[in-house]
């Protein structure tokens, strides 16, 4: 194959990822192009302008903007290779909240080719589109359980005791109800007995990666994230200029006196949580999340899900709610429900499902028990194992991965005469507002008659509850909603891909 063979497949080769879902108009106009060279030139020129396209893509996701650069493919040093000497023009448009519009223009023979693209930095990841998201392993084991709204695994997804499931289902492997059944439009078939709204073999979906917190450092910094407790900044975001963030911290709100969430928010080292909470924004931890007790929005969503799941009463819901309050909670290492020491509100129990998780052996895939090449194999094969990309293999949780890092008494902001965790915290949370994340383990002990009005975004789950726990998806994280020009919401929740192509136009 000569160069220009090569340059030309280059770019064909990004059309067909860039036009995924779009590609009958490229096979259109490849097709065409055999027809006549003035058609042949005008692909060429296309698929010059689109190199420009990805060139500026490269360099916004590389913090590498140029507002208009004018480049070749291989440089000018040899003018003989027919696409290879022709100029690219690109210009990027800083249209602000981390969207930009590339416009690139190439010209062969009589044919000037101009594309235009809107492409979104660092948009929230597609995990947060479910009200249930487990990396490995999903499980609704009971009766009990009640999900509203889609749920995902990148693993397989089990389901017994027919739990209720208002909802799609999708799973990277197989999705099982032990032949009991699922309640709810999750276990709807057709007449045929084929299941609408399960999707077993689904693609993987990249969870985010909260190994290094820098970037969501800078932002609350840039963008002024705070944490007000009954008019006292508790967290500025200014790292150093107390033990706050950089330290461990404990947050409590009540009802007069609400933790006031605004924007971006980062603390280095574990995070105890509980009461009333308001505003909108993300908080992140560098370690643990420990939700103590009952977490709740002081101005909740006037109900927690829409009438129906039909498209429009999803965005009629979305635009009455998207001012109430919405906080996300984000952890470098695990969430944390209820208190682990067992000594309020009854034993913790999560640690007889947890303590079998969390050992990075998974092998290619990144799943456990798929057998797959280097799972199980005793070796540590970090460049697909290192699933939380900490350099290290992981084991199993601990009670060294549950436990608080340092006393509780030595956090900041921790009250008076607590001397234990257990004096701050209960095994019977029954209400948790908010959009819970973390690559590790989202675990613990709920009471009875448990709720969710968010959603639980996790690699390994183990929620022991009592009676029944019910997660309410939280419409307005969806990406429909938080991604592109017109999007209403915005919390600063984890990205995962660094860039999207929201809108293409020729
Ligand atoms: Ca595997
Ligand atoms: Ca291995
Ligand atoms: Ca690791």
């Amino acid at each position: 194959m000569n160069r220009k063979g090569f340059a030309l497949v280059i770019a064909m080769v990004f059309m067909s990822l860039l036009f995924m879902g779009g590609s009958s108009y490229l096979y259109m106009t490849t097709s065409e192009s055999k027809q006549t060279e003035r058609q042949a030139d005008s692909d060429k020129a296309f698929y010059l302008a689109n190199s420009g396209i990805e060139r500026a893509c490269w360099r916004i996701k590389n913090n590498n903007i140029l507002n208009s650069e004018t480049f070749k493919l291989k440089g000018a040093s040899n003018a003989a290779n027919y696409l290879e000497d022709r100029d690219i023009n690109v210009t990027v448009a800083n249209l602000g909240n981390n969207l930009y519009q590339i416009t690139s223009t190439s010209t062969v023979g009589n044919s000037t080719k101009t594309l235009n693209s809107i492409i979104q930095k660092n948009p929230p990841s597609h995990v947060f589109d479910y009200g249930y998201f487990v990396n490995n392993w999903g499980w609704f084991y009971g009766r009990g359980i009640t999900a509203k709204g889609d749920i995902r695994s990148n693993g397989r997804f089990d389901f017994r005791d027919s739990p209720m499931v208002e909802g799609n289902i999708y799973a990277g492997f197989e999705i099982y109800d032990g032949g009991q059944g699922i309640r709810g439009s999750g276990g709807d078939t057709d007449r045929n007995g084929n299941y609408l709204n399960q999707h077993p073999f689904s693609d993987k979906l990249d969870m985010p990666n909260l190994n290094d917190l820098s970037y969501y450092e800078n932002i609350a910094k840039t963008k002024g994230g705070s944490v007000v407790i009954n008019g006292a900044t508790i967290i500025n975001n200014v790292f150093g200029d107390d033990p706050g963030e950089s330290g461990n911290i404990v947050l409590i709100g009540t009802s007069s006196k609400p933790i006031e969430v605004t924007g971006t928010v980062v603390i280095r080292g574990d995070v105890v949580i509980k009461g009333v909470i308001k505003g909108q924004g993300t908080i992140y931890a560098g370690r643990n999340i420990y939700v103590a007790n009952d977490l709740t929005y002081k101005n909740a969503p006037g109900s927690p899900r829409p009438s129906s799941n039909n498209p429009d009463a999803l965005d009629n819901w979305v635009m009455a709610q998207k001012d109430k309050d919405l906080v996300g909670f984000a952890a470098k290492e695990s969430i944390v429900l209820g208190d682990y020491t067992g000594r309020t509100g009854g034993s913790w129990y999560a640690n007889n499902w947890l303590f079998s998780m969390g050992n990075e052996d998974v092998g290619r895939d990144g799943i456990p028990d798929t057998r797959d090449t280097g799972e199980n194999d005793g070796i540590f094969q970090s460049q697909y194992e290192d699933m939380d990309r900490d350099g290290v293999k992981d084991n199993n949780y601990t009670w060294a991965s549950v436990q608080t890092q340092e006393p509780i008494n030595n956090f900041a902001n921790c009250p008076a005469g607590v001397s234990s965790f257990g004096g701050i915290a209960t095994n019977s949370v029954s209400k948790l507002d908010g959009v819970f994340y973390t690559n590790h383990a989202f675990a613990g002990k709920v009471g009875n008659g448990a709720i969710v009005n968010g959603a639980v975004i996790s690699k390994d789950e183990a929620i022991i509850y009592s009676n029944t726990l019910t997660v309410n998806y939280d419409e307005r994280i969806n990406s429909r909603h938080s991604t592109g020009e017109n999007r209403i919401i915005d919390v600063g929740l984890p990205f995962s891909k660094k860039v999207d192509i929201i809108r293409w136009w020729e």
